[in-house]
């Protein structure tokens, strides 16, 4: 019997709406995803872009960087593993808790619980926990935009060399 669990998700780089990989949280082959509203870190982290292929990091070191801002959705078991696989959990991203400020108002319309604004509610997100030390030395954005004016655009997985397809052909970000 299919879990009726739903799970809330921050996103905060290529799964959010209008970035690059948005499109597998509206698969409906992957699950289902709910985007709920748009949140902030209650906490500073690092968010960074890094990779030949330009991939947006949120390093586990708290304190330093900003508050980042992202998007809550809720999503149910399927796509749950589905972004685990998808974000090479916990072999590469780490899936773990984080702490955010829900930002968005209700409008009346919404089916299920909404938080309200300024609500602090716990959610998961992709992390990278094992970087490497460079990391930190990069530019620390607080929301990222694949074509922002950084001038790192994303490169699509479709884009990468053959063997550069999965995660565990890049070493340059985490630490092993
Ligand atoms: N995808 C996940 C983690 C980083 C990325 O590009 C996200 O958008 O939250």
């Amino acid at each position: 019997m299919a879990s009726l669990t739903l799970h809330r998700v921050f996103v905060y780089g290529t799964l959010k709406r209008g970035e690059p990989n948005h499109h597998v949280m509206t698969n409906t082959e992957n699950g289902t995803a709910k985007f709920v509203g748009e949140g902030k870190t209650t906490e500073s982290w690092p968010l960074v872009i890094a990779s030949k292929y330009n991939i947006p990091f949120l390093l586990h070191c708290k304190g330093k960087g900003q508050r980042v801002l992202g998007e809550v959705h809720e999503i149910d078991d399927k796509m749950k593993a589905f972004l685990d696989d998808f974000e090479g959990h916990p072999n590469f991203y780490e899936r773990d808790r984080i702490n955010i400020e829900f930002l968005t108002e209700r409008t009346g319309l919404e089916s299920g619980y909404v938080p309200s604004v300024g609500e602090v509610i716990q959610c998961e997100t992709y992390w990278l926990k094992k970087f490497k030390p460079h990391m930190l030395e990069k530019q620390f954005l607080e929301n990222y935009d694949a074509k922002g004016p950084h001038n790192l655009p994303y490169v699509e997985r479709y884009a990468r060399h053959l063997e550069h397809a999965t995660y565990n052909v890049i070493t340059d970000v985490r630490q092993s």
